[in-house]
């Protein structure tokens, strides 16, 4: 839970799930993702949650030395915490998802709690014009794609880059299946309190983005993780500042950024992701609240400090 009113705001730059054809403003090359994630930062996010993409095309890579453009660019001059991905992009061997990470060492990274179908082919009928030939099949073929996080592959990562390089973790929860599952983890002592819970609302394939679904999934983690949790709120695409909102509302911290979402409102494309921070955190601001400090998140999510990583 937010604990005394202060939101922590995650920011999730570019991601694997949007293509170069769907906005002018997503960010591909490494400059791009480190002006983005530093702007983000200055805007008032504390945590950055960085996918990297192959700058020729904009096709996401899990190339370590793409993210190495990036990362030291971002650590010199933000506080932010850093969250590399563990979820890589469509198509990706879990060993591809992992190399990053593995060679970043971050305070965080996130980890998938479960396997499911990952829809994102009707993205692919609202473009008109292809940029580049990758786009299209990658979004199509996710009709038949399963995304694979099996019990297997998310203990390998909680020892491979948790235990073995204190890496803490942004759990990734598409459905209420997931939260049990982080439970099972969390009784075989393979997790550690405080739990980081990112509930993500409007995937095709995960949990649907109707409102009773946030009480729904906030009633389950309470039931489980009691007071060992913090909350975060990840609404896909037209949902995020709504329900972002809402759960802020209700005690949660919230996530946003070009990776979940290319809007700034209806109709309107973010032309960056501090936009999108900047509008969030004027909605919480509003309602009274806090934006959380980098190192209030790294306090409470108890991080291992941004000098403690391998960039
Ligand atoms: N794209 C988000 C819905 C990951 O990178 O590991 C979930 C995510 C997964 O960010
Ligand atoms: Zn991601």
């Amino acid at each position: 839970m937010a604990k005394d009113g202060k939101v922590i705001i995650t920011c999730a730059v570019t991601g694997a799930i949007h293509t170069p054809s769907m906005s002018d403003h997503l960010p591909l090359t490494p400059d791009q993702v480190a002006e983005q994630a530093i702007g983000a930062a200055e805007a008032g996010a504390s945590i950055l949650h960085l996918h990297a993409r192959d700058p020729s095309d904009g096709r996401p890579t899990p190339d370590p030395a793409v993210f190495m453009e990036f990362l030291p660019r971002i650590k010199q001059n933000s506080d932010a915490v850093i969250n590399i991905t563990t979820g890589g992009g469509l198509g990706m061997t879990v060993e591809e998802r992992m190399a990053a990470a593995l060679v970043a060492k971050p305070e965080v990274a996130s980890l998938n709690m479960g396997s499911i179908n990952f829809g994102i082919f009707q993205a692919a009928d609202r473009i008109k014009e292809w940029k580049y030939d990758w786009e299209e099949p990658y979004l199509r073929g996710t009709d038949d794609f399963i995304f694979r996080n099996t019990f297997k592959d998310i203990e390998r990562i909680l020892k491979d880059l948790g235990e073995a390089h204190g890496t803490r973790f942004e759990f990734e929860c598409y459905d209420v299946g997931h939260l049990y599952n982080l439970a099972y983890f969390l009784d075989r002592g393979l997790v550690r309190p405080p739990l980081f819970v990112q509930t993500i609302f409007g995937i095709l394939g995960g949990i649907g983005t109707d409102k009773e679904n946030l009480v729904f999934m906030k009633q389950t983690a309470d039931r489980l993780f009691g007071e060992d949790y913090e909350w975060s709120i990840l609404g896909a695409g037209r949902h995020q500042m709504s329900l972002c909102t809402m759960g802020a509302m209700m005690g949660g911290n919230v996530r946003v950024g070009l990776e979940d979402s290319l809007y700034l409102a209806r109709g309107k494309l973010a032309e960056s992701n501090a936009q999108q921070v900047a509008k969030i955190r004027r909605i919480v601001e509003e309602l009274s609240l806090e934006v959380a400090t980098p190192e209030e998140a790294r306090a409470r999510l108890d991080l291992k400090g941004g000098d403690r990583v391998g960039f």
